[in-house]
């Protein structure tokens, strides 16, 4: 992982090359919590970006398994962009992280870790009220 500091926190996962290319991602090894629920996104369209929002509680780990897409996180209190295109590399995106999602290349496939199963109660959905509860101003 990259600087505990960064918003950006990359997990590298081992990729195994013989006929093919494997890789793989398990709990602890790689991956920071229980893994509750996967899901993937296909077939995002390049001029809808997707996101915006935050989570109260779930953690999740992110894999563009192919193709290209522009993250955006958000703390509160600063922004960080980066390009998710390698299978390898997870994007951590913690609990309170502000996110945007950008530009899918077409056929991109993002690939989801989840710590919680679905909970639509556990989206934060209005920006502002997501800098208020990140700031510490409004109780979650
Ligand atoms: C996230 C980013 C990276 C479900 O019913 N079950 C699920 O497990 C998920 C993930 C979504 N849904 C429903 C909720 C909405 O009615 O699918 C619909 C689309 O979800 P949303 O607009 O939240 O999609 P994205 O691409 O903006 O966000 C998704 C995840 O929802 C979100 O947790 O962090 O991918």
């Amino acid at each position: 992982m990259r600087g505990k500091n960064n918003l950006i926190k990359i997990i590298k996962i081992p990729e195994i090359f013989d006929d093919c290319c494997l890789y793989f991602a398990q709990t602890k090894d790689h991956i920071p919590f229980s893994i509750k629920r996967v899901y993937y996104i296909t077939k995002a369209v390049t001029k809808y970006p997707r996101g915006f929002h935050a989570h109260y509680k779930n953690r999740q780990v992110l894999f563009c398994i192919q193709g290209n897409l522009e993250m955006v996180l958000d703390n509160g209190k600063r922004k960080e962009k980066i390009i998710l295109n390698k299978p390898n590399e997870g994007l951590l995106i913690d609990r309170l992280i502000w996110h945007e999602m950008y530009g899918f290349k077409k056929d991109t496939i993002l690939l989801v870790l989840s710590s919680a199963i679905f909970d639509p109660k556990d989206y934060i959905r209005d920006y502002q009220k997501f800098l208020k509860i990140a700031n510490g101003k409004q109780a979650s």
